[in-house]
């Protein structure tokens, strides 16, 4: 009698340690689910946070040129995380205050932010974060590069 007991008491044991392993993989699914969540979310979230890319070019007559604009302006949103790709063409003259560059690409007021950066003949690529103040800003070439120079400048609107 007491070894039948047993029997089915083990059985029994057996059985619920059966369904807890069950449960126990569940789990483990459920888990390894949350993990690929946990790991693919932020980096969707990173991509659609990358910044956004602004093309210009500086020309060689000394001229900054947005593709597809009469006039060179950009809008950017205060703060934003700005990719800029600039193709840069060598112009008449070279500055020895900008070493090896051809042209810079500068606003006055945020030269301590960043915003004077030395364009080589080339591709330049480099991230920037636009003011924090809403309003219009004169981005300029400060690297004398020749015959225009003094008018090479570009409008870049801030907004909020
Ligand atoms: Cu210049």
């Amino acid at each position: 009698m007491e070894t039948k007991k047993t029997r089915t008491e083990g059985c029994r044991t057996q059985i619920t340690s059966l369904a807890r392993l069950g449960r126990r993989y569940q789990l483990a699914s459920w888990v390894s689910l949350f993990l690929l969540f946990a790991m693919i979310v932020p980096s969707v979230y990173t991509l659609a946070q990358a910044p956004r890319v602004i093309q210009i070019t500086a020309t060689h007559d000394n001229k900054f040129k947005v593709p597809g604009q009469k006039e060179p302006v950009i809008t950017v949103k205060a703060n934003e995380v700005i990719k800029f790709q600039i193709t840069a063409q060598k112009g008449t003259e070279t500055d020895p205050k900008y070493p090896g560059c051809v042209h810079s690409f500068s606003v006055k007021g945020l030269k301590d932010q960043g915003w004077d950066v030395c364009l080589k003949e080339g591709m330049n690529q480099f991230v920037l974060v636009a003011p924090s103040k809403p309003g219009e800003y004169l981005i300029e070439c400060l690297s004398k590069c020749g015959k225009g120079h003094d008018d090479m400048n570009m409008k870049m609107i801030v907004t909020q």
